[in-house]
């Protein structure tokens, strides 16, 4: 090996963690379990916890300083984890794209989680069901009568006024009622589906319409 060649190569392996260095990447510190408290958070630079991010690529240092938890980090495009059984110090460097992403400790994911948004997060299209009072039934988008809406995320809330229909409502991978005695109102969040939709009262069976979800833009 000559001389320059070795220096070639010695000059590579010396920058090149420099390099890396100075790719400059926004910083975010992930926290789990100090002293084996059952705690998790996701903080940014100045130490704020992290609600929303723009869209691009970050380095997360991840503490995991407890041997019963652990910080696992899921949304589009990532899914990282420390292990549950092991302290751990780790950075990540992940590219964060349009979307909610959430993080948690495996082993008590309904106590220690904590979500944040990136960039744009589409707002569930707002729809309004009602039964009753009188032996009617509907459903509206705020254009009116709801007959197509776009396949995605739906806020339906649904004023059932009688306790002799209900309000029932069916399509693919969807089906949810309100109860036939029941009397009031409930907000539903569902992920509609392509195809067609039907609602109806399980007591009446000419109460009742159909909408179709359709393909977005
Ligand atoms: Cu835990």
């Amino acid at each position: 090996m000559t001389i320059r060649v070795a220096l070639v190569i010695l000059l590579g392996v010396l920058l090149l963690p420099s390099a890396l260095a100075q790719a400059d990447n926004p910083r975010l510190v992930g926290l789990v379990g100090t002293n084996d408290a059952f705690s998790i958070s996701l903080r940014d630079g100045s130490g704020n916890v992290v609600r929303t991010l723009d869209p691009g690529t970050y380095d997360i240092a991840v503490s995991d300083r407890s041997e019963i938890h652990n910080f696992h980090l899921r949304g589009p495009g990532v899914d990282l984890s420390t292990e549950v059984g092991a302290k751990e110090e780790v950075t990540w460097t992940v590219t964060l794209t349009d979307g909610k992403y959430t993080f948690v400790c495996d082993e008590h994911p309904t106590t220690m989680r904590g979500s944040f948004t990136v960039g744009i997060v589409p707002e569930p299209a707002k729809l309004t069901g009602s039964v009753g009072p009188r032996r009617t039934i509907s459903l509206r988008d705020a254009q009116g009568k709801l007959t197509t809406i776009e396949a995605g995320p739906v806020a339906l809330t649904v004023n059932d006024r009688t306790r002799t229909d209900n309000f029932h409502l069916t399509g693919p991978g969807v089906n949810k009622r309100t109860g036939v005695a029941f009397r009031g109102r409930v907000t539903w969040k569902l992920t509609l589906r392509l195809g067609r939709h039907t609602y109806r009262s399980d007591k009446h069976k000419s109460l009742r319409g159909t909408f179709t979800v359709t393909a977005g833009a």
